[in-house]
């Protein structure tokens, strides 16, 4: 004690951002804690019988949900006429991700296997009019759009062309710039990097984007949505990315976005009046949806 009194005396200054840095550390290791105890293994089951609870975070702005995989997992429901209520909270899946649903009282992390618990629950398959081919290359364009584009968006949403104006609109969080700086931002870097996305350049970012995005479009053509006439299960994959990159980016591969790709901006707004007809009340900017806490 009397050695921290003799260095406070000699620099006082030093040795109160010293004290700060050690408090604010503590502060941000308890609340990971706290976070990681909020998961789905102590959720509470007290919900309706055979209805399926979809956990997610807070809407969007401009989109029901940021996270596409929210998006893909409620147009699912929405197709399938699946009865469903949204619990919107931050409790992350058993496997620390979002979203995720719990079904009389049994939980299923992965929006893949949410879809898969679902599909054989309720005997569901909004494929099965496709041939084996044609599921192949419905999985292998599902791929392409949360496997490659969803990394484009996350790198450009969270290490390239970070906001803080937009993310103070997109969760209201206290003090929602220093998460963003000290929190999110360095550990979605750090997954973007491990991931490979996040070591190409801004140019390149948008080199890859503008391929995957060419690909689909060519393939989507003239029809109305991925496979033909009619939706597929694979739809509500694509459209939970794109609805992110039309909808809720900002910079160069949304701008890319609306001005190379009138078809993909076709498919989104089809999607959206097809299946989201309250698609503005379910945005905080344009409804009364709460956004995420
Ligand atoms: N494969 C998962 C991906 C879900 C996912 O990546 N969710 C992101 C939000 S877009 C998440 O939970 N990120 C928080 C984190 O990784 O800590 C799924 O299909 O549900």
């Amino acid at each position: 004690m009397e050695t921290i009194r003799t260095i406070y005396s000699d620099h006082p200054a030093l040795t109160t951002i010293a004290g700060g840095l050690v408090v604010a550390t503590a502060g941000i290791l308890v609340y990971r804690r706290l976070r990681r105890n909020t998961t789905a293994s102590n959720a509470e089951e007290d919900y309706p019988k055979d209805t399926v609870i979809l956990h997610q975070i807070g809407r969007g702005p401009f989109a029901p949900s940021m996270t596409p995989f929210a998006i893909k997992l409620e147009t699912y429901l929405r197709i399938a006429k699946i009865p469903y209520k949204n619990v919107h909270d931050m409790k992350k899946s058993s496997k620390g991700k979002y979203p995720w649903i719990s079904f009389n009282g049994h939980s299923v992390a992965d929006s893949a296997f949410c879809i898969e618990f679902i599909n054989k629950k309720r005997n569901v398959d909004l494929s099965s009019w496709l041939s084996p081919e044609q599921r192949a290359v419905a999985l292998a364009f599902q791929r392409l759009a949360e496997e490659d584009i969803y990394w484009v968006l996350v790198v450009q949403r969270w290490v390239q062309e970070v906001s803080v104006e937009f993310f103070r609109m997109a969760y209201s969080f206290p003090l929602s710039w220093l998460f963003l700086r000290f929190y999110v931002t360095p550990s979605v870097r750090r997954m973007a990097f491990d991931q490979g996305m996040g070591r190409h350049s801004k140019d390149e970012v948008l080199h890859i984007a503008r391929k995957d995005l060419t690909a689909l479009s060519v393939f989507i053509g003239t029809k109305r949505f991925l496979m033909g006439d009619q939706p597929c299960e694979e739809d509500c994959a694509i459209f939970g990315q794109l609805s992110q990159l039309y909808w809720q980016l900002t910079g160069p591969t949304s701008n890319m976005f609306k001005e190379e790709f009138p078809r993909l901006v076709s498919y989104c707004e089809r999607m959206k009046d097809r299946f989201w007809p309250d698609w503005v009340e379910c945005t905080t900017q344009g409804g009364t949806s709460k956004a995420t806490k």
